[in-house]
């Protein structure tokens, strides 16, 4: 088969299997929203025990992330880290009214399972809303003044938080996030790990994170870690990274 032939037939199954999934590029819905069912209606993003609507259509962060990763990020992926993080939750007996926050601090209290599926609802959530269509322009005001602080200027902000992305070995996630003294610091956890776990090395108040694992780009950018990475800084949304400081 010619590569043009066999570029086609593959477009050709792409296509039928977006169609098969059936919602393919549909906007959800976002009137939900900001409604959260518990403690965690100050963020306005975070709606334990359900995933939030995604605030764009999956082909809205194009070219940098394709639909079809897109829509089985969300769909497969971070659902099932939902599902599996209430049937932990309904097991061990934490309450639904628990916040993300108190659940993460007290983390090593419970199973592998809690962990791994209550770090991947929380962290992917938290995900969606890092991004926007087109990005928004880099960072002003006080997080600007705090990145500055920290590391020189916004340009070895990025240098390091790549580092942080490209030297996570296998799955992991890349943070900026409030240590204790409320510096911004940068640094990486591996699986479903965050900052906000009282198991993890690198601890405090997540502000922008990175998804490394391999189903967040492989369709796309295969094994090309690092060109994910610098294109993934044109659609972050800087406004909302602002107002987690
Ligand atoms: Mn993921």
């Amino acid at each position: 088969m010619s590569n043009r032939a066999s570029r086609r037939k593959f477009l050709k199954q792409a296509l039928q299997g977006s169609a098969a999934l059936g919602v393919s590029a549909m906007l959800p819905s976002l009137a939900a929203c900001g409604t959260t069912r518990n403690g965690n209606a100050a963020k306005g993003w975070l709606a334990l025990p359900d995933q939030a609507p995604l605030p764009y259509a999956y082909n809205a962060l194009e070219p940098v992330i394709d639909a079809q990763t897109m829509e089985i990020h969300y769909t497969k992926h971070a659902a099932a880290y939902t599902k599996n993080l209430n049937d932990a939750m309904a097991a061990e007996q934490v309450a639904k009214t628990t916040s993300m926050e108190t659940l993460m601090a007290g983390i090593s209290k419970y199973s592998a399972k809690m962990r791994n599926n209550g770090g991947g609802h929380y962290n992917h959530e938290f995900f969606w809303q890092c991004m926007k269509p087109g990005g928004t322009a880099a960072p002003g005001g006080a997080l600007l003044t705090a990145i500055q602080g920290q590391f020189g200027d916004f340009e070895n902000f990025r240098k390091k938080f790549t580092e942080a992305a490209m030297t996570r070995f296998g799955s992991g996630w890349a943070w900026l996030y409030l240590d204790a003294s409320n510096k911004v610091q940068v640094g990486s956890t591996p699986n479903q790990d965050n900052p906000l776990m009282d198991v993890s090395t690198i601890k405090g108040k997540p502000l922008l994170g990175l998804d490394v694992w391999e189903h967040a780009y492989y369709l796309k950018y295969q094994n090309r870690r690092a060109e994910y990475i610098e294109n993934w800084f044109k659609i972050v949304n800087w406004d909302f990274v602002a107002r987690q400081l």
